[in-house]
């Protein structure tokens, strides 16, 4: 397995609010190369199986609904360390607890829109990456 890619999507949010260009500069400017990447939409039952682990919180409805409302980024993305640097310069998961200069923290609002995804582990990084692309788009 591939270890030093993620994947992330810049949602929704990110995306009505014009901040492709900035976070995608935040992005490159830390040392990550882009391997994918495309401007496209979630359907209900792409969001539901994407976000299947979190089927029984009691969030779940609400996100499909934000995850699915317009266009999303998604890519892949290469550094050494990927997952856990992407993480790092992500943020945490509320925007609130985001550290200074992290992508949360300047460009999310809220725990439920919180800007962009990047994958928790190896292994869900090859899957997410897979949901989203085939090896010919991959570079
Ligand atoms: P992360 O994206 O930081 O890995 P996860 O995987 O726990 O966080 O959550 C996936 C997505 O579900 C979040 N990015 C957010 O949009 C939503 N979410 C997570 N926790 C909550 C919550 N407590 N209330 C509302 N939405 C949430």
């Amino acid at each position: 397995m591939v270890t030093n890619r993620t994947f992330t999507m810049l949602k929704p949010d990110a995306v009505e609010k014009g901040h492709i260009g900035a976070i995608l500069d935040k992005i490159t400017g830390s040392g990550f190369r882009i391997v994918a990447m495309k401007l496209t939409q979630m359907t209900k039952s792409d969001a539901e199986k994407f976000y299947a682990i979190h089927n029984e919180r009691p969030f779940f409805n609400d996100l499909v609904t934000y995850m699915t409302r317009g266009p999303i980024v998604a890519a892949i993305l290469e550094k050494e360390n990927a997952v856990d640097d992407f993480r790092t310069l992500i943020g945490a998961t509320n925007p609130v607890e985001a550290a200074d200069g992290t992508i949360r923290k300047l460009f999310a609002e809220s725990i439920s829109e919180n800007a962009v995804h990047g994958s928790d582990s190896d292994e869900n990084a090859e899957i997410e990456g897979s949901f989203h692309f085939s090896g010919r788009e991959m570079f």
